[in-house]
């Protein structure tokens, strides 16, 4: 009976799932102010559900949009009346997705015999945190697991410490997956924590910052929008959050700090994917992590991490003026850079928010910057739009060792410029 009601349930489920089936992410590579307006007029009617993986701002940076199938031909038509040119990257996306999840199958079946954690697949919520359980037991002297609060549908929001003694030492803070389907940045929060408890000890650099200074990691920054994006939608970016007097759900958890709240750069409509909220910190994703940092009070460094487009930045998203240390954090954000490219040769950028991408409002980072912690950045991981969102697994772990490298520039220039 019991295997009768979770079949049930899984077909449930899986018919709750949305389909990507004939929908196609183009690139436009941009050419005129003109063509900015009118695609940014595409993304303000709702009419065409066209979803931007990136947002049209900038004729430096291309311009990637969802167009399910049913907009296909209006889409292309509006297009080629104004003569934007695009090229197709992903031709049918339902294909991508159904080679993704046969993928983590095959993965889970292997892991199921084996018995052993494969960091170079992604995992469901309730893998993730069992094995954090693991690390936990596999490194009780350094790693301790700390619910900081539960989400809005009730789940728990684990951060993962890691410190060798002391009470409220300088801390630094790291956070991947805020928004849920840039699977690569939980993917490569998880390689990265074991790659901290597993090199204690014997990385010499590792070791004296440990010995000085904790980390912390929330790898499920939004693990209700996480489970959604398994379950629901994959597409999913945002909190899962009821918006009073609307039929759309969600805030976006990188438009609701307090900090530039509601400006330029954010959407006040809740079916917007860069919806802000009701109000700063409305998000109770959000409020656990500030109430944590505002409680701590010592931490030194703020890092969340963001797929794709491989970029490095620091404050400001809200304005593109530039913050009082923007020389200090570009010099550190190039030398961390320069340590990323030299494993593969994966070109990234630098610089801020808003002069690299765009005019963002109510981000982390600049939350975190304003209220003291000047080593604040944000990574965007590969890659620059072959796959975007849908990196192939295969990805994982080339783009956590990368990033690794950058991440200990980074967190090494904290230790040694203690302020
Ligand atoms: N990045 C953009 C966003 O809309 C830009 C960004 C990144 C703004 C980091 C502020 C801080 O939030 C992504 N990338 O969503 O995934
Ligand atoms: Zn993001």
């Amino acid at each position: 009976m019991k295997g009768l009601w979770l079949l049930l349930v899984l077909v449930a489920a899986a018919k709750a799932e949305k389909v990507f089936t004939g929908d196609q992410v183009i690139r436009i590579n941009v050419q005129t102010e003109e063509q900015i307006r009118l695609l940014q007029a595409l993304q303000a009617q709702e009419e065409w559900e066209l979803d931007f993986w990136r947002d049209p701002v900038s004729t430096e940076l291309p311009v990637d949009v969802r167009v399910p199938r049913s907009s296909l031909s209006p889409v292309m038509e509006y297009l080629g009346a104004h003569s934007i040119t695009y090229s197709v990257i992903i031709n049918n996306l339902q294909e991508v997705l159904d080679e993704e999840k046969a993928e983590m199958q095959r993965s889970q079946m292997r892991e199921r015999s084996t018995r052993s954690f494969n960091f170079g697949a992604f995992h469901r919520l309730e893998t993730i945190y069992s094995w954090m359980d693991t690390l936990v037991a596999q490194h009780p002297n350094l790693v301790t697991k700390q619910e900081i609060g539960r989400s809005y549908e009730d789940r728990p929001m684990y951060v993962l410490k890691f410190s060798t003694g002391g009470n409220k030492r300088p801390a630094i803070w790291m956070d991947t997956g805020i928004h849920s389907r840039e699977w690569v940045s939980q993917a490569t929060g998880v390689w990265t924590a074991n790659k901290i408890a597993s090199d204690y000890g014997t990385d010499a650099s590792l070791t004296s910052l440990l010995n000085t200074m904790d980390i912390y990691m929330l790898i499920l920054a939004n693990p209700d929008g996480y489970v959604y994006t398994h379950t629901n939608n994959r597409m999913w970016r945002k909190t899962r959050s009821k918006n009073p007097g609307s039929a759309c759900r969600g805030v976006d958890p990188n438009r609701n700090w307090d900090a530039g709240f509601g400006g330029p750069g954010a959407s006040k409509s809740p079916c917007s994917d860069s919806y802000h909220g009701p109000s700063p910190h409305s998000e109770i994703e959000v409020k656990n992590v500030v109430d944590l940092i505002r409680s701590h009070g010592n931490f030194k460094s703020f890092i969340s991490v963001h797929a794709y487009s491989q970029l490095l930045m620091y404050p400001y998203g809200y304005s593109c003026g530039n913050v009082a240390d923007q020389p200090e954090l570009d010099s550190v954000g190039r030398a961390a850079v320069q340590k990323l490219t030299s494993l593969y040769g994966t070109r990234y950028k630098v610089g801020s928010i808003c002069n690299i991408i765009y005019q963002a409002s109510g981000g982390s980072i600049d939350w975190s910057y304003n209220v003291g912690i000047k080593y604040s950045f944000a990574f965007e991981l590969r890659d620059t739009g072959r796959y975007g969102f849908i990196l192939p697994a295969n990805q994982i772990i080339p783009t956590a060792s990368e990033t690794w490298l950058a991440l200990k520039h980074i967190m090494e220039h904290v230790r040694d410029h203690p302020y």
